[in-house]
């Protein structure tokens, strides 16, 4: 039987009324994402019709998930909400945290051991407060969640920009930050801006080498890494339906990459053959007796123009496979194209390692469809020319592709199998010499790959494909091989084609899994002690934020103008900085030291103006602190691009940092900033970017009359004391301008307890 049954039946029971009223409201046929929205409303059955990209609305999702980096923010965070149980279902997975190094039994042993006092915190504060804890090795959280808790038509926010994956089983999934999962479990509602509708056809069915990552791919390409801001992407059609439910997981997960709010697929027999292969036979049933209502009401699939704010077509008969990168997730090359990009842009076209899995690509499907290449090594003769790893996302998949003898394929092309976790996804991947630096490339199935994120070298290409096109490259050791049209030389000279892949969409025999991983909560757990040490360099509990003090906030410092793309990652890195997760003072020894400074064009160096010398990004920061001096962070468009992690918004925040004035932000970083009592702020003309410089001192007027829609403005003080001053936008609402207030949102929970 499913998790959750019952809550999962209390929402199918809801839902045909409040659409019903959703649609009387509106005036018109409903889309997907507007029947899941209106029937997760705080309020109950909708009492009126919110505008797209306008209307913050209050919503009560269903559930909450976390990762393991993340959950330790957020549950240091609900602990100090001062509530004995959580509201919602809510769930905690150990994935991130495990390196990969030797192989998957050897590595995991070590996280284990590594790890030990962050897992036995999140154990047993899981314990307590009535969390489901699945443990390291069980696997990835989106995999985890896809296979036992997503469910149609149901609403679900989590820790991880990914959470998104969930929309492949017909969710509304979305990616917070640790204080809006705190909220939820804490039984308040959770605010989003009703997000404007990205409406995608597609026509056509895949074939041949063509897989569901090149979908995503493709639209990537189109929308880049910020046009999904704000949207939801609903994606319907012959193409849609015709795809597995796994399939469609990947593309709503790699929605993260395009900045999208979330993504989703209407309710089809596809996902009823997943649920049902997963044990769920009884949430497939229910659907089906709701169906109408999982997914858009028929008008707007015929006429998507009159009901999503843009629509996208793709056929898929003439999808080509795509590569996208480097550095980017957006820059999409179908393959016929990559033998003259790659030349002319000077990209190392050997291809040194080939990794599949992650979160986004490590379904039964993928794994089969990449064996079945694997299996044509040799039958053909051929010798595989560079290094291939996989990253199961579960054990579940783990075991049942061992079982059906996938692991043995792969291994007859020398691959390495590693843990059911993130690895190298994250930056957890001990890869022998990339302390070197050199220039090389790699291609993955992974979502993200930003400089440095993999292996933490920064002259490492990192492309992005499906797991059979990593496979084929992998074999074929070169970036420009086309396996539609490319042969390869065998061990005899001779010359041979790939075929193209082939696998099944559910294992024939049924998934299997000796030990899942999970380990559910105490059924009383007012007995169980949080296991927090006060030694610990690991986890510190959290001390509130100081209050505004309610004037206009003057004589700032700029701490470091970055330039270009500054994703969470530049702000706040993982890999090797995951281990502090739990202790916002370690950890802010990362603040920004990826992100470029534009008047040196250097990494990790800024000017401290008290002494006129340049040092490492957080050291200049905690110099200012210690002198009582606030200071101001500027950037450029997208900010904050890629992860949820709170981090990027409480390390600022902890170290001193008053605002972060950019020419845009990401969803969830500019969410994360405010929640946090920051100011997140945007040059209401772009080019005034221009007008700061190194030396400036700069002050905010106009906070005490911040209200919503109403432009605060900022004045520069330059080193030879001539002034600039501009106005700069915000989207703070009467709520969270009381987050500012009182210097963070939990400020207030934590008020309302007492
Ligand atoms: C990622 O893919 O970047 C991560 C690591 O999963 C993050 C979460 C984190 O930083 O812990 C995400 O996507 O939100
Ligand atoms: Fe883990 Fe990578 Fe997925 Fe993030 S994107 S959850 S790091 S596998």
């Amino acid at each position: 039987m499913a998790f959750d049954i019952e809550m999962i039946k209390a929402v199918y029971a809801k839902m045909p009324a409040r659409i019903a009223a959703a649609r009387a409201l509106t005036g018109k046929p409903l889309t997907l994402t507007e029947k899941i929205l209106y029937s997760h409303l705080w309020e109950g059955t909708p009492s009126s019709a919110h505008e797209r990209g306008n209307s913050y609305v209050d919503f009560a999702p269903d559930r909450v998930a976390m990762q393991d980096a993340t959950a330790q923010m957020a549950l240091l965070q609900f602990m100090q909400a001062g509530r004995p149980q959580v509201a919602v279902p809510s769930t905690v997975h150990c994935d991130h945290l495990i390196e990969a190094k030797v192989a998957s039994t050897t590595d995991l042993a070590v996280a284990v051991d590594k790890n030990k006092e962050v897992y036995d915190f999140l154990s047993s504060v899981s314990d307590k407060y009535g969390i489901g804890f699945w443990k390291p090795g069980a696997g990835i959280i989106h995999q985890v969640v896809l296979e036992n808790y997503a469910f149609p038509g149901g609403m679900m926010i989590g820790t991880d920009s990914h959470t998104v994956n969930a929309g492949g089983l017909g969710m509304i999934a979305i990616g917070v930050g640790g204080a809006d999962a705190c909220d939820v479990m804490a039984g308040l509602a959770w605010e989003l801006k009703f997000p404007k509708l990205i409406g995608v056809k597609l026509t056509g069915k895949l074939n041949g080498w063509t897989a569901p990552k090149d979908v995503i791919l493709k639209v990537a390409g189109i929308l880049t890494v910020k046009g999904g801001t704000g949207c939801v992407v609903e994606y319907f059609g012959e193409g849609a339906t015709s795809m597995s439910c796994t399939g469609k997981g990947t593309i709503c997960n790699m929605g993260a990459e395009i900045g999208a709010t979330t993504s989703t697929f209407g309710y089809d027999d596809s996902m009823a053959r997943y649920l049902q292969s997963t044990g769920r036979a009884d949430v497939a049933a229910m659907a089906d007796q709701v169906r109408e209502h999982l997914t858009a009401d028929p008008e707007v699939y015929a006429n998507p123009e009159k009901y999503f704010d843009q629509v996208i077509e793709i056929d898929l008969d003439t999808l080509e496979p795509h590569l996208n990168g480097p550095f980017t997730p957006d820059l999409a090359t179908p393959i016929s194209k990559m033998k003259e990009l790659a030349e002319k842009n000077g990209w190392p076209t050997k291809v040194e390692v080939g990794l599949i899995g992650s979160c986004t690509n490590s379904s039964y499907e993928d794994i089969a469809r990449a064996a079945s290449l694997a299996k044509q090594v040799a039958a053909k003769g051929l010798k595989t020319k560079a290094q291939f790893t996989i990253t199961p996302g579960s054990e579940l998949v783990r075991f049942t592709i061992e079982r059906d003898g996938f692991i043995d394929t792969f291994n007859t092309i020398g691959a390495t199998v590693f843990s059911n976790a993130c690895g190298p996804c994250i930056g957890q991947w001990a890869r022998p010499g990339a302390e070197k630096g050199e220039k090389n490339t790699i291609v993955h199935s992974f979502n993200r790959n930003f400089a440095k994120r993999a292996d933490g070298n920064p002259n490492t290409f990192a492309f992005v494909a499906s797991p059979e096109m990593v496979t084929a490259l992998a074999i074929a050791g070169d970036l420009t091989f086309n396996p539609l049209t490319d042969t390869l030389t065998n061990e005899k000279g001779e010359q041979v084609k790939l075929d193209a892949p082939s696998g099944d969409e559910l294992p024939k025999l049924g998934f299997a899994a000796e030990d899942a991983g999970y380990q559910a909560p105490a059924a009383d757990g007012s007995g169980v002690q949080v296991k927090v040490s006060p030694t610990s360099d690991r986890l510190q509990l959290l001390d509130p934020f100081t209050a505004w003090e309610g004037t206009d906030i003057t004589g700032l410092k700029l701490l470091i103008k970055a330039k270009g793309k500054c994703t969470t990652d530049h702000i706040s890195m993982a890999g090797p900085w995951l281990k502090y997760r739990g202790h916002l003072d370690n950890i802010s020894n990362n603040m920004l030291i990826g992100a470029v400074n534009f008047f040196n064009e250097k990494t990790d160096n800024v000017k401290n103006q008290l002494t006129g010398e340049y040092g490492p990004v957080p050291a200049t920061q905690r110099a200012y602190k210690a002198a009582g001096i606030g200071t101001i962070v500027v950037g450029d468009t997208n900010y904050g691009e890629g992860s949820s992690r709170e981090h990027a918004a409480m390390e600022p925040r902890h170290l001193g940092v008053r605002a972060v004035l950019v020419k845009s932000f990401a969803r969830i970083h500019e969410t994360n900033l405010k929640k946090q009592g920051m100011l997140a702020l945007t040059f209401a003309n772009e080019a005034d970017y221009d007008k700061i410089q190194e030396n400036d001192s700069i002050n905010i007027i106009g906070l005490n009359t911040f209200a919503p829609g109403k432009a605060l403005t900022i004045e520069l003080v330059h080193a030879d004391g001539s002034t600039d001053s501009f106005n700069v936008n915000h989207t703070y609402n009467e709520q969270q301008i009381e987050w500012f207030k009182a210097g963070g949102a939990l400020n207030i929970i934590r008020a309302s307890v007492k």
